[in-house]
Order: C-alpha cells, then structure tokens, then sequence
C-alpha cells in the first residue's frame, strides 16, 4: 500500500472509532457518587462485571443494541428469556462493599409476549451465603440470610420475602414456610396478610407488556435483636416513582454480621413457560434513593378528526 493511500486509510479508520466512541451511551451521572455500590447500563459489551457461575450463556442471557427507556440511539439492553419447564436466568453481582441497608433501581420491560399467569420468581439484594440464593421452605434463622424478589404476582409487582421473621405462610419453620409478600393482597387478613400495616395502601397496578418500567427497591436490614417485638427492619418499593410502602419492623437478623452482600436481576420459572423474557437497563444500587431517570415521557397524539356532534 502506497503511503498516501495508507493515511487516507488510517484517517478513515480514526473516524470510525472517534465517531463510535462519541455515540457510545456513558453511565448515569449517579454512578459516579460516593453512594452508589454498583451500576451498570449494559454497555460493558460483555458480562465480565457479573459473578455469575454459569457465565450467562446466550441465548439465555443477552446484552442487545436497543433504545432503552431513554430512547438513544447505540444504547443496549440486557435481555434474559428462560429455558423451558422448571428453570431460571438470571445476572447475580457479589457488591463490592456489604451494606446494612441499599436501594437497587433498575428498568424493566416485559417483552410482547410475557405470560404474567406463569408462576415466576424476580429478583434482588441478598444478605449471606449467595449459595442459599433461591433456597425455599425453610424459615431463615436470623444469623444465615435473607433475600427479597421484586416479582409479579397475578400480574401485579410485589416483593417476595426470605427473613427471620416471615409469618404469612408459615405452617413449619422447617420444611413448610414460605415467604412474605410485601404489600400482602392475597387477602384481608383472614389467613395471609394478617398485619394490617403490611397489607396495600394502594394496589400495584396490572404490568403491561412492552413498556419500561421504572422500578426501585429499599431494604433496610434493622438492627440485630432477639425478638420480632423488637425488630425494626424495613422494605419498600416505587414503580414509576410511586411508592407502595414501607413495610416496617421486619425481623431480617440476630447478628450484625449479616449483611446484604449480593444483588441479582433475574426470572425463574417453576414449570411451563412463554419463550419471551424480561429486559433491563439501567441498575444502580446505592446507599441512598434513586429515583427513576429524566424520562421522556410519550403522550399520546392529539386526535386530528373528533367531531363533536
Ligand atoms: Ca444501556
């Protein structure tokens, strides 16, 4: 190659990349506060920031060029479908600091498709051994773990709770208690949700296909105590920015030493299910509130041909 066709080359080359890196999607401005614990927009390329023992394998796990909730153009998303009958995806991190208390926001959109009536399990922080994530039928002791899910429940975003202290559905705390239900609105009380406080002010509404959701999370660990009296541990939850909580005096633990050390993004299934998944963008887990991003919102058009009569 003659020298001039070789600059001519290498100035076209530098164009791409320059112009490639000017278009590349950078973090959100929280990412970079004292706060904030993780963040990640999916725009690594890759999934090397996650701690996942099966290395999210495709066609499971997926980072994909898409607009996301912000709709800009070279943005991408990380799209997760499950495989069929009894199975589960998900993105697990090992934060890098332990926390006593974390808010984890991140959007979501259930792709077209989605069935909401297949039983599912979701995802979110974790307190202990992450290989007691997704353990099930045993109530936790206090000193072990504990974990909450945000996960849909006949079609409405709740969060499904392992602590110390779970009563609803309780019948044998070895072998025969499952988890809490933050809000409770399987009933008014006659069975369930039979702390008023920890039943729904408002109900969380009916999730919809194909949009993005803005949805944040808070767990608070509360202090060590001996006695469920004595429990002041807390959760909440936002969807768009409203709030369905707290739910306070929550008895997650009996030794300061358990801390919340792990956040997923994830779906499980118990059996037969839609190929189509769940997408994500924009996770951020920090010390202090979130709040969802400057959203454009998409109003409706104007109708153009209403005629009163
Ligand atoms: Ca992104």
């Amino acid at each position: 190659m003659r020298l001039a066709t070789f600059s001519a080359y290498l100035v076209a080359a530098l164009a791409c990349c320059f112009s490639d890196a000017r278009a590349a999607v950078g973090p959100e401005a929280i990412c970079a506060q004292a706060n904030t614990v993780f963040c990640s927009g999916f725009e690594e390329g890759n999934f090397s920031i996650w701690d996942d023992y099966d290395g999210n394998p495709s066609p499971w796990n997926t980072l994909r060029a898409d607009p996301g909730p912000m709709n800009l153009a070279d943005n991408h998303i990380t799209r997760m479908r499950v495989p069929a009958g009894r199975n589960g995806t998900d993105l697990t991190k090992v934060l890098p600091s332990q926390q006593d208390k974390v808010y984890m926001r991140w959007y979501q959109r259930w792709e077209p498709g989605y069935d909401f009536n297949a039983p599912n399990h979701g995802g979110g922080p974790h307190a202990g051994d992450r290989n007691l994530m997704g353990h099930s039928g045993d109530r936790p002791n206090g000193a072990d773990w504990f974990s909450a899910w945000m996960e849909p429940l006949y079609g409405r975003l709740h969060l499904y709770v392992y602590y110390h202290g779970q009563y609803q559905d309780c019948v044998n705390p070895a072998g025969s208690c499952w988890a809490d239900h933050f809000p409770c609105f399987l009933d008014e009380g006659t069975n369930y949700c039979t702390k008023a406080a920890h039943r729904e002010r408002i109900m969380p509404p009916l999730l919809e296909n194909n949009r993005w959701y803005c949805l944040e999370l808070m767990m608070d660990s509360g202090s060590a105590v001996s006695s469920d009296a004595q429990a002041n541990g807390s959760m909440n939850m936002w969807i768009d920015g409203v709030e369905y909580g707290p739910f306070n005096n929550l008895w997650f633990r009996t030794t300061p030493n358990l801390k919340i050390s792990v956040v997923s993004l994830g779906v499980f299934h118990h059996a037969e299910h839609a190929v189509e998944g769940t997408e994500y963008d924009n996770l951020v887990v920090s010390k202090e509130r979130i709040g969802c991003l400057n959203q454009a919102t998409k109003r409706p058009s104007p109708p153009t041909n209403v005629r009163s009569n």
